[in-house]
């Protein structure tokens, strides 16, 4: 098994190649996808987020250190996302509307597709029309926000009064997550359910489903 903790050091300095290299050789030799993902690479990036806010890092080292992420991600994804047949239920799933970030959105995107979701993925910032269009196109029962600034926060309540002014509220079951993000916040803005982490998702999206 490859030293993992050099997982985290090849995020942080941005060493894609490396990076790609550590986790096919810990995939191969039998590493839990989940272990790794949460273990060592979130830990890599909340490093490059503090370094940023210290000013020790700028936008083209977390630019590094998130493409690094992303290409250790593409090797673990296709192992959250192995599935059945039969959909549970469908998802529409969006970064909201003035945020780039991605990666979180997609970690959720690829657990609900592992636990038994058709899921929709329309990117990074998404608006509030784009969310009521396919929601009315595609009539999901279940929309996933993501945000990661607190400046798109009102963004998430921004797109869930959009649905209730489509007369689509009442359809779909809304859920918000991102790390600025609370429980406190989802019920002031009026969405179903927060949930903090890739491996709370599926459960959640389960619960308010049942509900
Ligand atoms: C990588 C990164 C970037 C990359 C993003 C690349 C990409 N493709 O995503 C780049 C360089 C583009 C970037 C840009 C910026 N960033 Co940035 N970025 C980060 C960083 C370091 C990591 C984010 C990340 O990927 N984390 C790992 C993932 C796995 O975690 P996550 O996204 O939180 O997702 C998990 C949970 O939150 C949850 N979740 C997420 N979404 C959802 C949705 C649902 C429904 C559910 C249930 C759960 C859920 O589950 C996920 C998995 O466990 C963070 C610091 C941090 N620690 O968060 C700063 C951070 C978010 N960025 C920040 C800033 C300020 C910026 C910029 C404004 C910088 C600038 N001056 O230009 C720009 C904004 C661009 C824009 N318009 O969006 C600040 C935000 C401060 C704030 N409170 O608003 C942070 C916190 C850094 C800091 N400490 O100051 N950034």
């Amino acid at each position: 098994m490859p030293d993992l903790t050099k997982l985290y050091e090849v995020i942080l300095n941005g060493d894609s190649k490396s990076a790609i290299a550590i986790t096919k050789q810990a995939l191969d030799e039998g590493a839990n996808p989940i272990e790794i993902v949460n273990q060592h690479m979130i830990p890599a990036m909340d490093e490059a987020g503090r370094r940023f806010e210290c000013e020790e890092y700028f936008v083209p080292e977390l630019l590094l250190a998130a493409r690094a992420m992303k290409g250790s991600l593409e090797l673990i994804r296709p192992l959250l996302a192995a599935r059945g047949d039969k959909p549970v239920g469908r998802v529409i799933i969006g970064t909201v509307k003035g945020d780039l970030h991605d990666i979180g959105k997609n970690l959720i995107a690829s657990m609900l597709e592992g636990g038994g979701f058709e899921v929709i993925d329309l990117g990074t910032d998404v608006s509030p029309e784009k969310f009521v269009q396919t929601v009315r196109e595609r009539q999901p029962n279940l929309v996933c926000l993501s945000a990661l600034l607190t400046v798109t926060m009102p963004s998430m309540k921004t797109t869930i009064d959009a649905l209730k002014s489509a007369g689509l509220r009442d359809q779909v079951r809304v859920l918000v997550g991102g790390a600025p993000v609370t429980e406190q916040w989802a019920k002031e803005i009026g969405a179903d359910g927060y949930g903090s982490n890739a491996a709370a998702a599926v459960p959640l999206a389960r619960s308010v489903l049942a509900k």
